[in-house]
């Protein structure tokens, strides 16, 4: 059976943009993959660090959560993964934000992510793969932060796949 999952892809070391690109190609052999546009994010979190360069990326799969999230680390790894701080710098993260209608906790993952109706950075590009989603009911596209948005937009739906 596939399950439609959206993943969280932000990197603000090294060559962003590549990164980025690659990690879509590597998400591709996992499923069926749609990609929202490109976005400039200011950073959330320390302030002494680079803008963010996010995506979201949905993705149509048949791994199970735990399976997926495996992938997910691993591409993060093959990327060179740095990690600085908490919510600092990284050359690649990807977050596996929506599995489904699944709600998952346990000591590996939290699904619907935690923090998700509160990054614009997230929202903006799940509403551009799917302008009607709902979250417990609720439209993201009803929430206030859609309103006060502060995201660039770098590049259109078609940035991945050019
Ligand atoms: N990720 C973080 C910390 N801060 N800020 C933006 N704008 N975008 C991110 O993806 C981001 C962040 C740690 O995962
Ligand atoms: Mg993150
Ligand atoms: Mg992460």
């Amino acid at each position: 059976m596939t399950i439609r999952t959206f993943i969280g892809l932000g990197s603000n070391l090294g060559d962003s943009q590549q990164i980025l690109n690659e990690a879509v190609a590597k998400l591709e052999t996992l499923g069926s993959v749609k990609v929202s546009k490109l976005y400039q994010s200011p950073p959330m979190g320390p302030q002494d660090q680079p803008n963010f360069l996010n995506a979201v990326v949905q993705l149509d799969t048949t791994l199970a959560p735990l399976a997926l999230l495996d992938q997910l680390q691993h591409f993060e790894q093959e990327a060179g993964r740095v990690r600085l701080r908490r919510w600092g710098e990284r050359t690649l993260d990807l977050d596996l934000l929506i599995y489904g209608q699944e709600q998952i906790h346990n000591e590996r993952l939290t699904v619907p992510h935690i923090g998700l109706l509160e990054r614009d950075f997230v929202i903006i590009p799940l509403l551009d793969l799917d302008a009607h989603l709902q979250l417990n009911g609720h439209s993201l596209k009803d929430l206030e932060l859609v309103q006060q948005a502060n995201l660039t937009v770098v590049a259109n739906q078609s940035w991945a796949t050019a």
